[in-house]
């Protein structure tokens, strides 16, 4: 019998949206659990989740926690692993490039000191999101108009599943549509990925988010 999966995340797309691309790909059911922002303090102590901290995904009660661990696991039970330990090191090298941007987009947010903020949102518009966004961009173009390894993995979906939250939760931040505008492998990978039938019919019905920050 198929197992049974139970995502747990915020009523956002963040962290939990690749996980959700993923589950979708596979055509695998799943219950879609949407913490309310106002629950959160009561039901951290109830779930008493790892780390303290969401996405979850159970899997048949089994407590899966870390969001790049649980795509891994997904991508690995919906075919869209590498085929031998080298292509994993590459597919994961690329994750590990996405969560190297995501966290200097997440020092910036955090930031109190509003004079260092501006400065940290200056330095992400004028060097780090370039840097990453054209690697990425290279990336794309080598294989074949993918991540890595020349062909669909879950590192695709992974990453156009983040981008897709942070140009939902800052648009227009680098004063154009979306962090990928302008690069036309990045774009041409989104619409690879979007055009998946599983991904489009997810993206069309996949409920509104009730807020974005947290
Ligand atoms: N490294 C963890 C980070 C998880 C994380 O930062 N979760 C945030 C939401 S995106 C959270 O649970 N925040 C609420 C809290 O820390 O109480 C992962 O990738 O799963």
């Amino acid at each position: 019998m198929a197992p049974h999966y139970k995502l747990t995340y915020f009523d956002l797309t963040g962290l939990g949206e690749p996980i959700r691309y993923l589950l979708n790909y596979g055509n695998i059911p799943f219950e879609d659990v949407r913490i309310p922002k106002s629950s959160w303090p009561d039901l951290k102590d109830t779930l008493n989740p790892p780390l303290g901290q969401l996405p979850l995904l159970e899997v048949d009660g089994e407590v899966l926690f870390q969001s790049i661990a649980i795509s891994r696991y997904v991508g690995t039970v919906v075919g869209l692993a590498g085929s031998n330990p080298l292509e994993n090191w590459q597919i994961d090298a690329a994750v590990d490039t996405v969560f190297d941007l995501r966290i200097k987009i997440f020092n910036w947010y955090t930031e109190q000191n509003e004079e260092l903020k501006k400065e940290l949102k200056e330095t992400l518009v004028r060097e780090q999101l370039p840097y990453y966004l054209s690697k990425f961009d290279e990336w794309a173009k080598k294989y074949n108009g993918y991540l890595a390894v020349g062909k669909l993995t879950w590192v695709d979906l992974y990453f156009i599943a983040i981008i897709d939250f942070l140009d939902e939760f800052l648009p227009g931040f680098i004063g154009k549509p979306s962090l990928l505008t302008g690069y036309s492998n990045l774009e041409a990978l989104k619409n690879t990925v979007t055009g998946l039938p599983q991904i489009k019919k997810w993206l069309e019905t996949r409920p509104k988010s009730e807020y974005l920050k947290l």
